[in-house]
C-alpha cells in the first residue's frame, strides 16, 4: 500500500502536464483548421456572422454552411465566446449574437439545436431579470421571449451574458462546427 501511494506520488510528478482538447490553453499546442472565415478554438471553428436574421433563419443558414447555430458546452467555451463576440460587437447595444438555444416548444424548458437539455451547471444569463419572457410594455407581443442571443460589448467580467428575446428579432449569429484535423 505504501509502495502503491509513493508509485502514485512519482506518476504525478513524473507526467507531463496535459493539454486538454476543450480549454484552449495557450501554452498547447493547437492545431488549426477551419475554413477560411471561422476561427478555432478547442476543437471547433466558429464563425461570426456580420449579416443579421431572425433566430430560425440563423439556424438555417448555419446548417447551410455545414455547422450549427452554436452549442455551448463548458465554461470555458462560453468564455471564449463572450470575449470574442466583445471585439466584434458595435457600441449600438441591440449588436448581439444569436445562439442555438432556445424555449419555443414549452415555456422556459430551454433545449439547444440538437435538442439537448439546457444544464442546470452551465447557464449564462445576464443579470437576474433574464431570461424574463417579456411580453412587451402593453402585452403585445403575445409569443414572448423563446430565443437566446448573447454579448456585451468588451465582453463581461463573469461571462454571463445570454438574454432572451423574441425570435422574429433580426441578431447576428454565432455558427459552430468541429474542425476537421
Ligand atoms: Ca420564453
Ligand atoms: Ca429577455
Amino acid at each position: 500500500m505504501v509502495f502503491a501511494n509513493k508509485n502514485e506520488e512519482l506518476r504525478k510528478h513524473t507526467t507531463p502536464p496535459s493539454c486538454p482538447t476543450n480549454t484552449g490553453n495557450k501554452d498547447c499546442p493547437k492545431p488549426r483548421n477551419c475554413a477560411e472565415g471561422w476561427e478555432y478554438y478547442g476543437g471547433k471553428c466558429y464563425y461570426f456572422s456580420p449579416d443579421k436574421l431572425t433566430w430560425a433563419q440563423s439556424r438555417d443558414e448555419c446548417i447551410t454552411r455545414g455547422g450549427h447555430l452554436v452549442i455551448i458546452g463548458s465554461l470555458e467555451e462560453q468564455k471564449f465566446l463572450d470575449q470574442q463576440i466583445g471585439t466584434k460587437m458595435s457600441m449600438e447595444p441591440e449588436d448581439k449574437f444569436w445562439i442555438g438555444l432556445t424555449d419555443s416548444i414549452n415555456e422556459n424548458e430551454w433545449l439547444w439545436v440538437d435538442n439537448s437539455s439546457l444544464s442546470l451547471c452551465l447557464r449564462f444569463w445576464l443579470g437576474n431579470k433574464e431570461p424574463g419572457d417579456w411580453k412587451g410594455k402593453y402585452g403585445d407581443y403575445l409569443e414572448g421571449e423563446d430565443c437566446s442571443r448573447m454579448g456585451e460589448p468588451g465582453g463581461t467580467k463573469d461571462a454571463k451574458s445570454w438574454l432572451d428575446v423574441n425570435c422574429n428579432r433580426t441578431q447576428r449569429r454565432i455558427c459552430e462546427t468541429k474542425s476537421h484535423l
